[in-house]
Formats: structure tokens, C-alpha cells, sequence
């Protein structure tokens, strides 16, 4: 990310309070920070489609999404839940190695997201076990609500 020093520093701040980033070592967080791209989204608009592929992750800086999903026998796609500032989302077809597995739909104009590239993401979570763990659960257990949902 191309941008000024005081833009950096409220990234890094923004960075920082997000839970799942909170105790990333400061110099891993300053790189995520150097190689982050910022994408707005206007109201309606779908920021990952079901099914596609996707090599991106997403943290939310301003604004909500809405995440939807194919359920069986249901004919449009379902409300799983909403995610506001400092949620993350598609991180599941990176770490599962799949293809994006519900729709975020933003629900707001200007909702802007910072980007994490699928090298950028491995470096992050790679380089650090808990993280890599944590994430790998919480993968397994919305794996595990998606087959509850269809089963109903
Ligand atoms: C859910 N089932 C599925 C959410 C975000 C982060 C965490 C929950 Cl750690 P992707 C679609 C994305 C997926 C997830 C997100 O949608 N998602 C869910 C569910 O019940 N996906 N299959 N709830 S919000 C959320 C936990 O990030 O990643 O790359 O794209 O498959």
C-alpha cells in the first residue's frame, strides 16, 4: 500500500485492535500494513460469490457485509449473519484450499475493506502457531454450521 506516513500509523492502530491481530508481533503487523490494498464496495454490491475462487482476505474498516449461503432446499440463498468493523472474513477458502464457500454482500455505500493477498495471509498465519491454529478450528467449526444448516 502506497500512502503517508499518518495513513500507515491509523492502518497499524486499526491493525492492532483487531482481536485476532492484537498479539502479532509489531514488525509482521508493520508488513501487513506495507502490502495492504484498500477496496470500497457500494451497497448491494457482492465482495465474494459462492463458489468462485479466491485468493484474498478481508478485514472491514468501515461499514457491514451480510453473509448469505446456498442452503438445501431453499431456493435463494440464506442470512448466515452480519460483520461490521474489525470482522474478517474469507479466510476459509484459503486455509481450506477451496473455493469461497458463502456470499459477503455489502449492505452499506462506502464499505471499505482492507485486502490481504493469499502470500501475505500464509506469511502472517504461517509464522505463527497460534494464529494458524485458532484459525484452522474456527474453519472446522463453520464447516461444521454449514452441514447443521442443510440438515435441517
Ligand atoms: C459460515 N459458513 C461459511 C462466515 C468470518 C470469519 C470467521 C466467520 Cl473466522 P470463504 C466466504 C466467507 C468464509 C468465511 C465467511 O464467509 N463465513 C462463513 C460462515 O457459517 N463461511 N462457509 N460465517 S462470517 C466469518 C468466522 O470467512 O470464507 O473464503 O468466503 O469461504
Amino acid at each position: 500500500m502506497k500512502s503517508t506516513q499518518a495513513t500507515q500509523e491509523e492502518y497499524f492502530s486499526f491493525l492492532r485492535s483487531v482481536s485476532l491481530l492484537r498479539d502479532l508481533p509489531e514488525e509482521k503487523l508493520a508488513k501487513i500494513v506495507d502490502c495492504l490494498e484498500i477496496e470500497y464496495f457500494d451497497k448491494g454490491e457482492y465482495i465474494i460469490r459462492e463458489g468462485e475462487e479466491g485468493n484474498t482476505f478481508f478485514i472491514i474498516a468501515k461499514g457491514e457485509v451480510r453473509v448469505t449461503q446456498t442452503t438445501e432446499g431453499c431456493t435463494a440463498p440464506q442470512e448466515i449473519k452480519t460483520l461490521g468493523v474489525g470482522d474478517y472474513f474469507g479466510e476459509k477458502a484459503l486455509i481450506s484450499e477451496d473455493v469461497r464457500s458463502a456470499n459477503i454482500i455489502s449492505t452499506e455505500n462506502d464499505t471499505q475493506c482492507l485486502v490481504v493477498d493469499r502470500d501475505n495471509f500464509n506469511q502472517m498465519v504461517g509464522t505463527y502457531e497460534e494464529l494458524q491454529v485458532y484459525l484452522k478450528e474456527y474453519v472446522a467449526e463453520l464447516s461444521r454450521c454449514d452441514e447443521r444448516r442443510n440438515a435441517l
